[in-house]
C-alpha cells in the first residue's frame, strides 16, 4: 500500500513537472489554479489543488464545479430533505419505450441499485454494465431492482438502451431509463449525478431500500462481491457506512 502511494505520488510529481516545463504560468493562470479544486467523486473530503488520484479509491480526482460534485450534491440533497433522499417522480421511458414515473413506479417501496451510463461511452460504462450484470446474477431471486439512468438522453433512445443492455445479458428487473432531457437532467441533479459533460459522469452507484429508507452510495467499479454484500445489507435495512467505504479500499 505504502509502495503504491509512493508510485502515485511520484507519478503526480512527475506530471506536475512536465506541465511546469511546457507552460510557464501567467499571473491569471496562477490565480485560476488557486481557485481550482480537485476532489474525489466518491470521497468529497479528499481535496487537492492538483490533478491526481484519490488515495482512498484511486479514482481520478475531478475538477470541482457547482455541477460536478456528485457525492457532495447527494449529501446536500439528503441534508436538505431531513436525511431523506428526494427522488423526483418525473416521467421517464424504459428500454421498451414504456412510460414510468421514476419514483412511484421504479423506486417506491423497493430495494434498488442505480447507476449512470451512456451507450456511446467507451471508458467506464462497459465495466459498470458488466459489474451490474454480475451483481444481478449473484442476487438472482432476491428482491432487488437494477436501474441504469442515461446521462445522454438525446442520444440514448429506448432501442439503443435495450441493445446496450442485451450486450450484458441484462435480466428482468434491470430497467434502462431515458426520457426528455429536462426531466432526466432534473433526475440526475436530484441523484447527485449531473455533470457538465457526459464524459465526466459519476461511476458511483446509489443503493437504497425505499421501504426502510436506507440509502447509501458505493463505487460502481468495486469488486462484485463487495457490491453484492452492500446490496444484501441495504436489502436487510442495514446501512453500514463502513461497508460502503470499505468497498473502495484496495
Ligand atoms: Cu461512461
Amino acid at each position: 500500500m505504502k509502495f503504491f502511494l509512493m508510485i502515485v505520488a511520484l507519478f503526480a510529481i512527475n506530471q506536475v513537472n512536465v506541465v511546469a516545463q511546457v507552460i510557464s504560468p501567467t499571473p491569471e493562470m496562477a490565480s485560476e489554479a488557486a481557485k481550482t479544486v480537485y476532489s474525489c467523486p466518491m470521497h468529497p473530503e479528499v481535496q487537492s489543488k492538483k490533478r491526481g488520484k484519490c488515495p482512498k479509491c484511486k479514482m481520478d480526482l475531478v475538477k470541482q464545479t457547482a455541477a460536478a460534485t456528485p457525492a457532495a450534491a447527494l449529501e446536500e440533497t439528503a441534508v436538505n430533505t431531513g436525511g431523506k433522499l428526494r427522488i423526483p417522480d418525473v416521467e421517464v421511458l424504459d428500454q421498451d419505450g414504456k412510460t414510468h414515473h421514476f419514483y412511484s413506479d421504479l423506486v417506491k417501496g423497493k430495494t434498488v441499485a442505480i447507476n449512470f451510463i451512456f451507450t456511446n461511452c467507451t471508458t467506464i460504462c462497459p465495466p459498470l454494465g458488466a459489474t451490474f450484470a454480475r451483481v444481478q446474477r449473484d442476487l438472482l431471486g432476491k428482491d432487488v431492482q437494477f436501474i441504469s439512468v442515461s446521462v445522454d438522453p438525446l442520444t440514448d433512445t429506448p432501442e439503443r438502451l435495450k441493445a446496450w443492455g442485451a450486450k450484458f445479458k441484462a435480466g428482468a428487473g434491470w430497467t434502462f431509463v431515458t426520457g426528455n432531457k429536462p426531466e432526466i437532467d432534473q433526475l440526475l441533479r436530484a441523484l447527485g449525478a449531473s455533470a457538465a459533460r457526459r464524459e465526466d459522469h459519476t461511476p458511483s452507484v446509489i443503493v437504497g431500500n425505499d421501504a426502510k429508507d436506507v440509502w447509501t452510495r458505493t463505487y460502481g467499479l468495486a469488486r462484485t462481491t463487495q457490491m453484492v454484500t452492500l446490496i444484501e445489507n441495504v436489502l436487510a435495512g442495514k446501512a453500514d457506512e463502513s461497508i460502503a467505504k470499505e468497498s473502495t479500499q484496495p
